[in-house]
């Protein structure tokens, strides 16, 4: 996800920068060529407080999931810096509690929820579901939460609501990333921002997530609660939520402003359409050597497809 430009910086830093992102870009190409080995030196993640859910079959592939400790120590998180292994690292100074996610916009109710008040509203579900991400890798996790449709009924859309905007916390104090002085910064505009359309927010496998692996959801994958869409690549499922807004527009995205022509609004995973610098056509499962075929949609093709009916999605990427 790394991209040249770096607005924020003054013409005679910008060169620095370029250097050092480039510099790490390609170690992150060599790191998942190899066995994984940010993973194997990242320190083991603690045990988070056990969370219970229903297992959802119909809604979970059969894979093995990837093991625990890689899903919690290659992440992307920008707003703890570049590297796969920083969100580990750095997201103990994220505090997941006290939380609200704002809920408005073109809404009949809007409203604030307190993070548990949430998860008591709606009992949460066990779903494994793949996860690709834009770069070439995937994951299989067992997500814990709920869909998102049944939040948004609650509030009620209006008839003037086309797209669901979805915001990141924005707090340099707990995201390092966020500071003007941080070192690995990325050139994204915060808060995160991410959006989709108003019926693939409301698609059954859209899931609010609130916990992984049995588990609240560690901080480096997005607590409390972060949004997961398994047909699209993942920087689509934006992290650590404060608010969920109903709009009459398409939002403009946080990877969208920084690369409007390589990170797309609708982002459907198509191995058919490359990324401008390098193809989608395979990826690799963190924890195996080979390469295999991208699926389109992610795997979810029988579900999603439908959704983009008659739409041009080389155009629409
Ligand atoms: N706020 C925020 N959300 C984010 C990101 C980010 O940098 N910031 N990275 C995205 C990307 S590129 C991916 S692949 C997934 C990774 O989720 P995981 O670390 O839980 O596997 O989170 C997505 N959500
Ligand atoms: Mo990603």
């Amino acid at each position: 996800m790394l991209i040249r430009k770096a607005p924020r910086f003054r013409s005679s830093e910008i060169t620095d920068v370029k250097a050092y992102l480039n510099r790490r870009s390609f170690m992150a190409g060599a790191a998942a060529l190899a066995l994984t080995p940010s993973v194997a030196r990242a320190a083991a993640p603690a045990p988070g407080r056990p969370l219970a859910a229903t297992r959802s079959p119909a809604f979970s592939l059969s894979e093995p999931p990837t093991k625990f400790e890689a899903a919690t120590t290659y992440n992307n998180f920008y707003e703890f810096g570049v590297n796969k292994d920083d969100p580990a690292r750095l997201a103990g100074s994220l505090k997941p509690r006290p939380w609200a996610v704002q809920v408005d916009g073109h809404v009949a109710r809007p409203k604030t929820y307190e993070i548990d008040e949430l998860i008591r509203l709606f009992p949460p579900e066990e779903r494994v579901y793949a996860l690709r991400c834009v770069e070439g890798w995937s994951m299989i996790i067992p997500w814990i939460g709920f869909p998102l449709a049944s939040l948004l009924k609650r509030v009620e859309p209006t008839g003037k609501a086309t797209h669901v905007e979805f915001t990141t916390l924005l707090d340099p104090a707990q995201f390092p990333g966020q500071r003007p002085s941080f070192l690995g910064f990325s050139s994204l505009e915060w808060p995160y921002i991410e959006g989709l359309r108003l019926d693939e927010a409301l698609h059954p496998l859209t899931l609010l997530t609130v916990g992984m692996y049995g588990q609240v959801l560690p901080n480096q994958n997005g607590a409390p609660v972060r949004v997961v869409v398994p047909w699209k690549y993942g920087f689509k499922s934006a992290k650590s939520l404060v608010r969920i807004r109903l709009v009459a527009e398409q939002p403009r995205t946080a990877w969208e402003k920084a690369a409007p022509h390589e990170y797309g609004f609708y982002s459907n995973v198509n191995p058919a359409v490359d990324h401008p610098r390098w193809s989608q056509a395979t990826e690799r499962r963190i924890g195996e050597f080979r390469r295999r075929p991208t699926l389109l949609f992610n795997g979810y093709a029988d579900q999603v497809a439908s959704l983009y009916a008659g739409m041009d999605l080389k155009k629409h990427f």
